[in-house]
Order: C-alpha cells, then structure tokens, then sequence
C-alpha cells in the first residue's frame, strides 16, 4: 500500500506541522484498512498562531472591495466544478456515502460559492428617510472579524462552504476546525480558494479533536463569530462559552424529522420519497426523515412495500456505482445505531426490516448496517423522540391530519417535515402548522437548496439560518449612519416637534 498523504495545518497561508508534532490517521469507513490521509492533532498553541494570523489578515481582506472579493469567489466556484469529480472520489472515501451524493455535496458547494459570489455585488444595506430636513441616513453591513467555524463529517463539503463563503464575502475572516472524520474535503474546497486567489490568512484550516481545537477556538476573545453544526450537546456547551464572550453564536444542530402520509397520497411518490429521506446518506443527514407519521389507512400497504424496497437496497463501498447505501461514518456512529435497534425492540415497536450490523466478506472492514423500519411506534418512544442518525426509520399510525400534526411537532427538535397528500387544503394546513425551519410538500424531507434559509426551531438551533441571504446576519453587523448636511445642529426628537 502506498503511504498516506500528510496534511498540515494552514496558518497565515502556510502548511505547517501541529505545534507538538502530533498527528492522526483518517481511515476510510467502507473499508478500514485503506488510510486516507495523516492529519495534524493540534492544540491551543496551534489555534493561537491561526487565530493571531486571521486578525492580521482581517486589517487588509475587510477593506477589499466586495465585488472584488466576489470575483475570487467566482474563480474558486469554476475551480470546483472542474474538480467535481475528483472531490467527490475523495469525500466518498473518507465519508462513505455514494458518488452520487458526493457530487450533490460539492454541487452545494458550487452552489454556495456562486451565490456569495454575486452577493458580492450586493450586500444590500438600507436607505431611510430621515425626521429631519437636509440628513441622509443608513444601515450598512460590516464584517465582524475572525470567524470560528467548527463543521460536521456528513456533509463534508457543503456544510463549510455555508459557513466559509458567506463569512469571507462580508470581509470577515477564519480558522476552520473540519470534523476529524472528514477533514480532506475542507483542504479540497480551501485548495480551490486558494488557487483563485485568497490571501494568505484570510482562510485558517486547524484540525484536532473538538476538546484541544474546538474549545479554545471558541473561547478565544479574538473570535467574534462561532458557527457550529454538530450534536445538540455540544451546541448547548458552545452557546454557553459564546454567552459569556458576547460573541455571534449560530448554531445547527439535530433533527427529528416527520413525514406525513395522508390517506390520498400518491404511494408511489411515497415509497420513493421515503426510501431516499430515510436511507439517502445512510440517514446521516440532520435533515434525514426519521418518522413517518402514516394514515390508518394506508399504513399497512405502505409499510410492506417500505420494507420491501429497504430489503433490496445495495449496500456497501460508494465508489461503486450501483451501491445504493453506505456504512455509518465511524464505529461509535454503528454503535449508535445498533443501540437504538435495540432500544426499539425493547420498547415494543414491530422490526418490519432491517436490524442487522453486517460483517460478512467484505462487509468485515467497514461500518454496515442493514437499512432498519420499526412501525407501531408510539409517539413517545425513544426511537420516536431521538436523533439516531442513521439508517432507522420509525413508522407512527394515525387517523387524522390534527393528529398527524400534533405527533409531528411532539419532539424537541424543529428542523424539517413533509406532508404527502393531494388535498390542497391539508397541504396548506401542514405548510402552516408543521413547526420546523423547512416543510416539503408531496417530496420528503431532505434536498434543501442553498438560496433558501435552512435552519429549524427548538433545540435545532438558536433561531440564526444558514444559506439564503439570510445566513449573512450571523456574519455580519449591522451599522446605521447619519449624515448631516444642514449645517446646523439640529437635535432629533427635540428640534423637529
Ligand atoms: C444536513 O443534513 O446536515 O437538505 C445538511 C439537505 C441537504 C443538506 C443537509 N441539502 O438534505
């Protein structure tokens, strides 16, 4: 076997070693005995020397003009298309989910890149009258300074393009902390950033585990933003340290995520839409759809034909073309899931498919996992209240579409929900009762596109989005002017009434 590529910190436009000279391997979870690449395990020196490198870096990037800083972006956006496929080889040997979501993520990324792009040309302030005669006054955006940015392994590329290209657009800059799983798709989409022309500093790249990296990194009083998606748990503790330090804090965290099923949906539209929101990234999404909330009516055709297409799923290494599902990303993640398989079965909810770790063959080298179906879920199960994320769908019965609603909201996360149905004024109903950040309609809950706000409500997040223009806020200040061009002190609220 060839050796393994080694990947240095990026500090102030150098690679450089960790400070101790500790380092980790990265394996690729289809088949552990491949080693993708040698990563640095650094500490809080490492993260000082980035953090002092993005504010000098910060004197210079927030003064370019935007349209300026656009047209790099640009650059980099053309940069990852001509290197689509290459990163989308790279993201599915060291994330395992198939080719052909590895291409819809650094899709997203291109996405992302074009967008903030053209925002460049943008960054819309506003203009408002004044109470007073001869004043001109606005609101401008400003950038904020250093951005910690802390992302997840599942959606390796397109997670720290939301983060990275709206900061940078703004005049902001970063040190990234990519989750230790998947640390290679951040250097791809830096490298292209880099190629097109990004000074040295303006991007940061330290990698480590989230106890040595990500928590001085977040507790650093340079750092003005943190942007984290990750677990609830960690989240809440990042919302802590960035109460106490007065910074922008955003935050994207779990899901639990219901689709409805009425009794007058299209079925076949149903089975496909929950098959790849159930299944699509080994439900390794925080969007994955986790609960499907069926009509008494049609819950027991749908069920058997759910578990009837989950059976004939192909599983295994994503660089094969033909393999549907991946493994889970690491061992403690099969854990997960193999504990919920049992926690399901312990609570009284039916196995209609699935339940089993594969070891077999090939299998023995990576983290496989039988797409799983429980159906008569209670409501109030832990299968039915908590994230798995993983290949683990939990099919509630009901009777009506109050019900279907008041089950669908019963769990502590808001991230996204579906409806099928082809009754317009159900639809219309869910559109406005489902209480998550995202609703689809007659499609399941996965496939956000990144011009529309993506977030959710509860302990999803802290209210902030990312994507859409809207992802600009956590990124930015708002500073309002006036301008007095009277010639004279004229006092608001005073000399005007
Ligand atoms: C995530 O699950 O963490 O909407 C992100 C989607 C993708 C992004 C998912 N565009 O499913």
């Amino acid at each position: 076997m060839s050796t393994p590529p080694v990947y240095q910190n990026l500090i102030g436009g150098k690679f450089v070693d960790s400070a101790s000279g500790r380092t980790f391997e990265n394996r690729n979870p289809a088949d552990t005995r491949e080693i993708i690449g040698i990563f640095q395990d650094s500490d809080e020196r490492d993260v000082q020397a980035a953090v002092e490198a993005a504010k000098r870096a910060y004197r210079y990037w927030r003064l370019v003009p935007a349209p300026k800083r656009g047209e790099i972006l640009f650059k980099a956006a053309q940069l990852l298309v001509e290197r689509k496929e290459q990163y989308a080889r790279d993201m599915t040997r060291e994330m395992g989910k198939v080719l052909k979501e590895t291409r819809g993520d650094v899709q997203e990324a291109i996405d992302m890149c074009f967008f903030m792009a053209g925002e460049g040309r943008r960054l819309y302030g506003q203009t408002t009258p004044s109470e007073m005669p001869n004043k001109f006054q606005m609101s401008v955006r400003q950038p904020v300074g250093v951005c910690g940015l802390i992302t997840p392994w599942n959606f390796p590329m397109a997670i720290p393009s939301w983060k990275i290209l709206p900061a940078l657009i703004v005049g902001n800059t970063v040190v990234i902390k990519p989750a230790s799983d998947t640390p290679l798709s951040v250097y791809n989409l830096v490298q292209c950033l880099l190629d097109a022309g990004i000074p040295d500093g303006v991007i940061n790249i330290v990698t480590g585990s989230g106890s040595r990296v990500g928590e001085p990194l977040i507790r650093h009083p340079d750092v003005q933003v943190i942007s984290f998606t990750g677990s609830t748990e960690i989240g809440s503790k990042v919302a802590r340290v960035g109460a106490e330090g007065m910074k922008h804090v955003s935050l994207e965290m779990g899901g639990k995520n219901p689709m409805i099923v009425m009794d007058d949906a299209n079925l076949d539209l149903v089975v496909d839409g929950a098959i790849w929101g159930a299944f699509g990234t080994t439900g390794q999404r925080c969007t994955a759809t986790s609960r499907l909330i069926a009509h008494r009516a049609i819950v027991g055709e749908l069920t058997e034909r759910l578990a009837d297409r989950a059976e004939r799923l192909k599983i295994g290494n994503g660089l094969d073309e033909t393999v549907e599902m991946g493994p889970s990303i690491n061992q403690s993640q099969l854990e997960t899931v193999q504990r919920y398989v049992e926690i399901g079965a312990s609570e009284g909810a039916r196995l209609v498919v699935g339940g089993r770790t594969l070891r077999d063959g090939d299998y023995a080298y990576g983290f496989f996992h039988q797409p799983t179906i429980f159906a008569d879920v209670q409501r109030h199960m832990r299968i039915a209240q908590e994230e798995i994320f993983g290949p683990v769908l939990s099919i509630i019965t009901v009777d009506s579409l109050e019900e279907a609603i008041d089950v669908a909201n019963d769990v502590p996360y808001g991230l996204s929900s579906a409806i099928y149905t082809r009754d317009v004024n159900a639809a219309f109903r869910a559109m406005r009762d489902l209480y998550t950040g995202i609703v689809y309609v007659n499609a399941p809950t996965i496939g956000a596109e990144i011009h529309l706000p993506f977030g959710g409500t509860k302990g999803t997040g802290n209210g902030h989005r990312e994507g859409g223009i809207q992802v600009l806020d956590v990124f930015s200040e708002w500073k309002s002017i006036y301008v007095d061009f009277s010639g004279t002190l004229q006092r608001a609220q005073i000399d005007n009434y």
